[in-house]
């Protein structure tokens, strides 16, 4: 079943799969509660809710045994002019990677019940909702030997670098489970040492500090101490994957047709971005990760880039 289950997933086009034993995770239940403690989740109050699910699979998707995890690669090869607001490369697609990679995923549990039958799936909906399921995708993907959580709180596989998305499934049969790999960052900080809001604090990421958090998730006005830090940053933010050495080596390309570019994305200089109105956002973003943000939200965070040339 492991070896189909991974076959099977290659043959879709995942970049890598790998499978875990369903269980508790304690240590990441104690650090994720004192993280909450701490506020670090800022406004993203959907993450201490469902806690008990979150910590552990098996209450969320009650008889769940394994869990397969999925990759996929989003490294673009093209980037945005240095000079255009600048757009996480997670966004550059024209249809959002929650579809894609549901899509996908669906395409996947069909292959697992034909061979296995239809009750080795539980609730594989649920699941596909890539960011919004109550589930740990990194520390599932760490376990299912994709790779190791890095200093900049990512996932890095070692022949892929950190710029892919995971998807997980949730199976109630047991079977042969892929061994986590060491981490591998060694005694390098770039990520925190580059990050330019210090949000890298001691293994993880106070969530308030970061850009990514700041011009996607947090729905009030930016506070002013991170206005000039965001420089050009328009939504989202890769700096701590982009210095990491295991990108630089590793990331290439992807090959994903489903993740074809949003011509909006590279062709877009500052004037047509400023220029944006409501109306052109829903119709050039219509199936895109960024309406996620809002239309109000995004031409707020172009003012602040704006004042900050
Ligand atoms: C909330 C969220 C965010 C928040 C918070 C990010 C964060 N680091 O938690 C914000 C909005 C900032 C964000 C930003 C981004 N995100 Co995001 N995000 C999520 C989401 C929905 C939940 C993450 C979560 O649970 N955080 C909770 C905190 C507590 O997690 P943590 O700090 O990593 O700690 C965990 C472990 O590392 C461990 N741990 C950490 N330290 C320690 C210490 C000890 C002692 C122990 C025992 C354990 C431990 O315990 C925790 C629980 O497992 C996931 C999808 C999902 N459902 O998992 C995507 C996800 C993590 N995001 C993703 C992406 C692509 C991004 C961005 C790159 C997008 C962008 N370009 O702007 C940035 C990257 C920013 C960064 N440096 O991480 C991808 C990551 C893919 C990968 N290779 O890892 C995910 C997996 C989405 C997906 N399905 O593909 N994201
Ligand atoms: S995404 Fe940007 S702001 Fe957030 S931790 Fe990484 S470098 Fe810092
Ligand atoms: S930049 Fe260095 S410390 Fe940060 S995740 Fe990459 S290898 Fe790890």
């Amino acid at each position: 079943m492991h070896q189909f289950i991974k076959q099977k997933a290659l043959l879709l086009g995942f970049d890598a799969c790998g499978i875990a034993k369903a269980d508790e995770l304690k240590e990441d239940a104690e650090f994720m509660q004192s993280w909450l403690d701490k506020g670090h989740h800022g406004e993203m109050g959907y993450l201490g809710r469902n806690f008990e699910k979150r910590t552990d699979p098996r209450k969320l998707v009650p008889g769940c045994k394994s869990i397969v995890v999925v990759i996929l690669n989003y490294f673009p090869d093209t980037l945005q002019h240095p000079e255009a607001p600048q757009i996480g490369k997670y966004a550059y697609s024209q249809v959002d990677y929650h579809h894609v990679l549901k899509a996908k995923l669906n395409e996947l549990e069909i292959l697992i019940c034909n061979e296995y039958g239809p009750d080795s799936v539980n609730s594989i909906h649920q699941h596909s909702f890539v960011d919004s399921a109550p589930v740990l995708e990194r520390r599932w993907a760490e376990r299912a030997g994709l790779g190791w959580i890095g200093k900049h709180t990512q996932l890095i596989h070692p022949g892929l670098g950190s710029y892919f998305f995971i998807g997980t499934i949730m199976l109630n049969k047991e079977m042969e489970y892929d061994a986590p790999i060491r981490p591998r960052c060694g005694g390098c900080t770039r990520c925190i040492d580059a990050c330019p809001t210090n949000a890298l604090v001691n293994g993880s990421l106070e969530a308030r500090r970061c850009i990514s958090y700041l011009t996607i998730e947090n729905k009030n006005e930016i506070p002013a101490e991170f206005h000039s830090l965001l420089s050009n940053r328009a939504l989202g933010c890769d700096i701590c994957a982009d210095v990491c050495p295991w990108n630089k080596k590793w990331a290439t390309p992807h090959q994903h047709s489903e993740l074809r570019y949003n011509p909006a994305i590279l062709a877009w200089n500052a004037n047509d971005w400023n220029q944006l109105s409501e109306a052109g956002f829903n119709t050039f973003f219509k199936h895109s990760a960024i309406k996620r943000a809002g239309y109000k939200k995004l031409i707020a965070n172009l003012e602040v880039i704006m004042a900050n040339k």
